[in-house]
């Protein structure tokens, strides 16, 4: 009888801080050995010459999610996890959002059905809240995190969605009670409607007055407050999607007075500028929020993934068709700016635009790609160390690389229902040959190869990084050190 269902021999394997030359035996989906010589296994790969990493997790990616007047996402489970898990992606975390008036719960249960029977790699759920009445704050959201959904992304912007500062507090006492993760898109709704307005009336509608309507100072505001919000609650935040330089300043200075704010970028803010909304109503495919910025701030961003001020790398995919009634061209016109359906898809692309840009120029090194795309999504959201690692007794969920296979990007090769990239084009090198997904191949030699339903729900624990700091007042300097005794028990932490 074989040890192994499978054994991956020969590779380099990486994990967040390790690189070692070792063969992976996998049995029952799981890693259950790592070593030299290994036994056979009933199958056997061979990774001479790959790099054997763990495989990503994609924390923030929106599929199927009903949009209302007239939009739709081109994705859906089956078509965003079969791109995801062709870049080399094993586990996607989409968003189930709450609608004004529906229940927390129903909104989880339709995107339940929205994914059952489709999905190609494993997934779980962050929820958008956008109405946190009484029963959600008291109710629902508690039951909801125990049950397995331990993050929840709050919008201060959109006129649909945006949540006001009291409002913020009470979802960040209840991630700090429950001991949930609580997400921000920090821009500031009011700078943005007042610009919109005033950039309409100057008759400034096309595409590229996007980036315009939402200047770094309307995020640099937002995030800055929500840094205080957390601090008045004393509960850690992760800001998503951070676009630049004066965002970042912000979450340094963050970092400088003690307080655990966590920061997500995206390839966009790597990749694109506010120059790629600038050609006419071709621009609308690179309309998304905050906006793409320029090369300076690209740098900035690079260097904030280098020295550690980002947690993780997400896509934000956001899959609209550019050519089409239901997508950037809404009933078929181009319309002004405010009304683009923001968002670009980037499932499939993630991990190798950041191989090629990141490992191979030496910005980044390859065990912080794991670390910034596999390993610190699956802590920060309660999945580690089943995903996001190689390690005995963790899913043999695993992307083999050919770090030399040079790809250039273009939409017919990729794998999404979108009709376009914003990358195309774009010449890498890198590309993930073969992803497993608990020990099966779900994408193996330019072929798909895995079954729609294949993918299973992950309820998630409650993530360990979501904890307040444990604070020791004599040591001052941490402002919430000062937070009234009666207050603190207010909104005293499960783990305290
Ligand atoms: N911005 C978001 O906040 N969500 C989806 C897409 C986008 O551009
Ligand atoms: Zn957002
Ligand atoms: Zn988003």
């Amino acid at each position: 009888m074989n040890d192994f269902d499978t054994v991956i021999r020969h590779g380099t394997v990486a994990t967040a801080c390790d690189t070692m030359q070792a063969d992976i035996g996998i049995r029952d989906g799981r890693v259950v050995a790592i070593g030299l010589g290994l036994a056979r296994g009933r199958e056997e790969i061979d990774a001479t010459g790959l790099l054997v990493l763990p495989g990503g997790v994609d924390a923030h990616c929106h599929l199927d999610q009903p949009m209302g007047e007239g939009l739709r996402m081109a994705d859906d489970f089956l078509t965003g996890t079969r791109s995801a898990a062709c870049g080399g992606t094993t586990t996607v975390i989409p968003f189930a959002a709450q609608e004004k008036g529906q229940s927390l719960r129903a909104a989880v249960e339709d995107y339940h059905r929205r994914a059952e029977g489709k999905a190609l790699v494993d997934y779980a759920f962050h929820m958008i809240v956008t109405d946190p009445t009484r029963t959600v704050l008291h109710e629902e959201l508690p039951a909801l995190i125990e049950a397995g959904y331990t993050s929840f992304k709050i919008y201060m912007t959109y006129e649909d969605m945006r949540l006001d500062d009291r409002q913020i507090l009470q979802l960040l006492a209840v991630a700090r009670r429950h001991g949930a993760l609580a997400m921000i898109h920090a821009e500031n709704a009011d700078c943005i409607a007042w610009l919109t307005e005033t950039l309409e009336e100057a008759g400034h509608t096309a595409p590229k007055f996007h980036a315009t309507s939402r200047p770094m100072a309307v995020e640099r505001e937002a995030t800055h407050r929500a840094i205080a919000l957390s601090e008045v609650v004393d509960v850690p935040i992760l800001i998503v999607h951070v676009s630049g330089r004066e965002a970042i300043d912000q979450i340094r200075w963050a970092h400088a007075h003690g307080l655990r704010i966590y920061a997500e970028t995206c390839p966009q803010y790597l990749f694109l500028t506010a120059n790629d909304l600038d050609d006419g109503y071709e621009g609308a495919k690179c309309v998304c929020s905050p906006p793409p910025r320029d090369k300076a701030n690209q740098r900035v961003v690079w260097d904030g993934l280098a020295d550690g001020l980002f947690t993780i790398v997400s896509s934000d995919h956001a899959p609209f068709r550019f050519d089409d009634p239901q997508g950037k061209k809404p009933g078929g016109q181009e319309v002004p700016f405010q009304y683009i359906p923001n968002g670009i898809p980037g499932l499939e692309t993630r991990l190798p635009l950041l191989f090629s840009e990141g490992v191979l120029t030496g910005r980044i090194t390859l065990n912080q790609f794991v670390a910034l795309t596999a390993t610190n999504p699956a802590r920060l959201y309660g999945l580690h160390p089943r995903k996001g690692t190689i390690a005995v007794g963790a899913d043999a969920d695993i992307a083999i690389w050919d770090p030399h296979r040079e790809v250039t990007i273009e939409n017919r090769l990729l794998h999404h229902a979108v009709d376009y990239t914003p990358y195309e084009g774009m010449r890498v090198t890198g590309w993930p040959v073969t992803t497993l997904v608990r020990g099966q191949r779900v994408w193996d030699a330019g072929q798909v190869c895995g079954q729609p339903g294949q993918g299973r729900f992950l309820p998630c624990g409650k993530p360990e990084m979501a904890r307040p700091k444990v604070v020791d007042p004599a040591a001052g300097g941490h402002y919430v050190a000062n937070l009234p005794d009666a207050l603190r028990q207010l909104t005293r932490a499960r783990h305290e």
